[in-house]
């Protein structure tokens, strides 16, 4: 959150939880970085623009003199922090964002609607619009992000009406939203929706997902949308638009040069010799489809015996939610089937199935992205994904191929530069991966430098600084058509 050049602009930024952890060591608050794809799409914008980040630190803190030693150690990097009780916290996250809307938002169904989650999600959202109407200034660009806060546009739009304060609000969908159909299976779905509809701007990954959005606010609510990327509800004009998130591929670039890292990296070539390595790295996740990949990995060693010994899938899945017991049961199916695709296929010279579950520092990810031959990624439905935009980052070299599945929103743009596939299809995964590792060079160089260009064209650094400029003239011009 530093600044740069922009520090004219006044931005801040909303998220559930803030970019920075908080632990207490030792009776003081220490902060660290935290990981995910929120934070990784944001770091490219803190070298270009500055801006204040809101939102939850992780923990409850109750006494008032800490809470001041909390607010001060995050000031020092932009950041303020939103106090919420453990229980609140944890019926607004685990309860409704992560068991009811994180699964529908993903096309998943069996979902049960409760009502005590739900009325913690509407707390929530309340508890961050009155702090952020308390020190937003007319003028203030404010950019809410994610499925967490969608309430929150119309809550902080009525709070600095009645302050007559006047800021443009913009907001960032990182998830999928499904079709209208699939979007009715949640009882509350028209509040969130009217919710969102206090934003000036609103973005999604892809015009697929823009779209959905459309047609629902149309068949729900009656809103007029005629006129493309432009929604007219109660007197108010919305702009809607596809806005392609990416990373700092340089940040790649230079870690791979890093002495600690080539030095890993020929260790781990010397580990391989003769071994064609397959990466994944995925946050341990129902959309993620890890249970899939398993299957269609177990398929493709069954359908190429031969190849067998000569592979290795080295996948880290990354603890995540870890509070939430399907999250507890999905970890525990994956590990079952790991396990039992070692028991038939691993042989005194090697096992063909590395699964990690824990996370890994950034380095070893690099040279892990770097060493490999072939990236897997099976979600079943995916906002982007940048783990696919990493690994091209670090295949300058080797120009690794990527196979990808067709749901996740990252395969809308790099279908010709990678071998995409159907998740839940194990016969098409086993195929793709066969046809990934016979590929040949001259096909991999061509996908591969496809990929390049897009990854290079579309940084992190551009898609933040995109939706601002376009967040901005909202601000200044909020009737103009968008
Ligand atoms: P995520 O579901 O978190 O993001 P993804 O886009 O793949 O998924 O990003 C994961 C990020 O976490 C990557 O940048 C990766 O490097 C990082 N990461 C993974 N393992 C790590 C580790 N061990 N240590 C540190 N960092 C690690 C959500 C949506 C996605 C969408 C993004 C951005 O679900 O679909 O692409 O937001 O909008």
């Amino acid at each position: 959150m530093r600044s740069t050049s922009d520090s004219k602009r006044n931005l801040i930024i909303v998220s559930n939880r803030l970019p920075l952890s908080i632990k207490r060591v030792d009776g003081t608050f220490q902060s660290s970085l935290s990981s995910g794809g929120l934070v990784t799409s944001l770091s490219g914008l803190c070298k270009s623009t500055q801006f204040q980040w809101f939102g939850w630190p992780g923990l409850e803190v109750k006494d008032s003199q800490d809470r001041a030693d909390v607010e001060k150690s995050l000031s020092e990097h932009h950041a303020v922090p939103i106090f919420l009780d453990s229980d609140l916290a944890h019926e607004h996250y685990n309860g409704f964002s992560n068991r009811i809307l994180w699964p529908i938002l993903h096309y998943q169904s069996g979902v049960i609607f409760d009502d005590g989650p739900w009325q913690a999600y509407r707390r929530v959202n309340e508890l961050f619009a009155d702090s952020i109407a308390d020190v937003a200034e007319t003028g203030t660009l404010i950019w809410v992000h994610d499925y967490h806060l969608m309430l929150l546009p119309e809550l902080l739009r009525n709070r600095l009406h009645e302050k007559d304060k006047h800021c443009a609000i913009g907001f960032s969908l990182h998830t999928p939203f499904p079709v209208g159909d699939f979007w009715r299976n949640l009882p509350v779905r028209k509040y969130l929706i009217e919710g969102l509809l206090s934003s000036d701007l609103i973005g999604f990954h892809t015009d697929e997902y823009k779209q959905n959005f459309i047609e629902t606010c149309a068949s729900l609510l009656g809103a007029r949308t005629e006129i493309p990327n432009q929604i007219q509800y109660r007197n108010r004009l919305v702009c809607t638009d596809k806005f392609i998130v990416g990373i700092d591929p340089q940040k790649f670039t230079d870690t791979l040069q890093k002495p600690e890292v080539k030095a890993r990296i020929k260790s781990l070539e010397e580990r391989y010799t003769g071994v064609k390595v397959i990466v994944g790295v995925d946050r341990l996740d129902h959309i993620k489809g890890l249970t899939q990949k398993l299957k269609g990995f177990d398929a493709f060693l069954e359908d190429n015996p031969d190849l067998r010994n000569k592979v290795v899938l080295i996948q880290v899945a990354v603890p995540s939610r870890e509070d939430v017991k399907e999250y507890q049961e999905l970890e525990t199916e994956l590990s079952t089937i790991a396990g039992k695709i070692n028991g038939k296929y691993a042989t005194p010279e090697g096992t063909p199935l590395l699964y990690m579950h824990r996370s890994v520092p950034f380095t070893e990810l690099v040279a892990l992205y770097s060493i490999a031959d072939v990236c897997l990624l099976a979600s079943t439905r995916d906002g982007m994904n940048l783990v696919s935009f990493e690994y091209v980052a670090c295949q300058a070299e080797r120009h690794g191929v990527l196979v990808l599945s067709e749901f996740a929103g990252a395969a809308t743009f790099m279908r010709d530069g990678s071998i995409p596939f159907h998740p839940a299809n194990t016969t098409e995964m086993s195929e793709s991966i066969a046809k990934a590792l016979n590929l040949d060079p001259a096909e991999r160089k061509r996908k591969y430098e496809y990929l390049r260009d897009f990854v290079n064209k579309n940084t992190s650094a551009k898609w933040g600084e995109t939706f601002i400029g376009r967040l901005s003239q909202r601000g200044k011009r909020p009737d103009r058509p968008c």
